[in-house]
């Protein structure tokens, strides 16, 4: 039977693009699939400094970012990454499975480490290995994520691939990244190349979740743009990648195909289009985050939801790593 299994660092505000890329394909999961499992990925966040006051603040604004998103602690099972050990647990297995080559070769650690990659953490180099525990650990069959993390899905199927080989078992389940919709990749509003980013130094440069009206409006009118008006079909936005994200954004905000806008938008100037694509990405988000502040200001249920899910999520993965245990040969499981 299908599982679903994703996660969302800690590590700072949400921005759209993580509720377009995640969050909102989350929700519609939570209604297709029997399983969903939904974590806030803390361990993950450490990976470089945080704050710890700013950490725990993070992972309960995260907790209530899902919920006003539409997730249902009920339906779906939320719970922060720390509180369930099995994760680190079968992480340490996989770092012996995983090679260091393999890991060399992400360009998340190349593009998080900089130029002086001697000084980033063991655990920003590892990162792979824990995120492939997060999915195996529940035998995971799909993953909806972002474009971005493609390649550390495929690192997750090899290490699977590799335990059950050096094993000799079928154990392990080659998970499915699901990146699909109009909004798998969100590019920053100052630059059609770079994703837009939570640790981008420029505010402008994305639209923050808890942003207000004014502000989300005031950030899409100022988004970097060519002078052409926008064309007349989809195959025009092929080398606009500033028209194009916006287009994007405008589809997945509606949930229309990009043909579907584009014959509703082709051929407007932006002067027309931006302030359309304002006024939906104000009435799509300001009610998540007014949602989001009401939710924070019962801290106690927040941790309560988390303490619940954390159990639920371990009665599934306890058995998983007790097995693999036995299977590496590790006495006493
Ligand atoms: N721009 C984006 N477009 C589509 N999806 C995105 N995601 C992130 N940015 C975009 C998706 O959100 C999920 C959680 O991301 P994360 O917070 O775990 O890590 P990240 O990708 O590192 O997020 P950021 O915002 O880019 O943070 P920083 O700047 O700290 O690295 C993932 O499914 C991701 O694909």
């Amino acid at each position: 039977t299908p599982r679903v299994f994703s996660g969302i660092q800690p590590s700072g505000g949400l921005t759209l693009g993580n509720y377009l890329g995640a969050m909102k394909r989350f929700v519609d999961m939570q209604e297709d699939v029997a399983e969903t499992i939904y974590c806030m990925v803390d361990m993950h966040a450490i990976t470089v400094w945080q704050d710890p006051d700013k950490l725990a603040r993070a992972t309960r604004e995260l907790c209530a970012g899902y919920i006003a998103s539409g997730l249902d602690p009920d339906k779906s099972i939320l719970f922060n990454q720390s509180q369930v050990a099995e994760h680190a647990q079968l992480a340490w297995i996989f770092n012996c499975v995983a090679r260091m080559g393999w890991m060399q070769r992400m360009t998340q650690f190349k593009d998080k480490a900089g130029k002086n990659a001697q000084n980033a953490s063991l655990g920003l180099f590892a990162y792979p290995a824990l995120m492939a525990a997060d999915i195996l650990v529940y035998h995971t069959t799909h993953v909806p994520v972002g474009e971005d993390q493609k390649q550390h899905l495929e690192l997750t199927r090899d290490i699977a691939m590799k335990f059950n080989h050096d094993y000799g078992v079928d154990f392990f389940p080659l998970t499915e990244p699901v990146i699909e919709g109009a909004a798998t990749r969100v590019m920053s509003l100052r630059d059609g190349s770079k994703k837009m980013s939570k640790s981008d130094p420029s505010d402008m440069s994305r639209i923050n979740l808890t942003d207000d009206a004014e502000t989300i409006a005031k950030k899409i009118r100022k988004a970097k743009t060519d002078p052409e008006p926008l064309p007349s079909e989809a195959e025009g936005l092929e080398d606009r990648p500033e028209a194009r994200n916006l287009v994007n954004i405008y589809a997945a905000l509606s949930d229309q195909s990009v043909e579907a806008v584009m014959r509703e938008v082709g051929g407007k100037a932006f002067s027309e289009f931006k302030p359309m694509l304002a006024d939906l990405a104000v009435a799509k988000m300001a009610p998540i985050s007014g949602e989001m502040a009401k939710l924070m200001q019962d801290q106690a249920e927040i941790d309560r939801i988390l303490a619940d899910g954390a159990d639920r999520a371990r009665a599934i993965a306890a058995p998983i790593l007790k097995k693999t245990y036995e299977i590496v040969g590790m006495v006493g499981a």
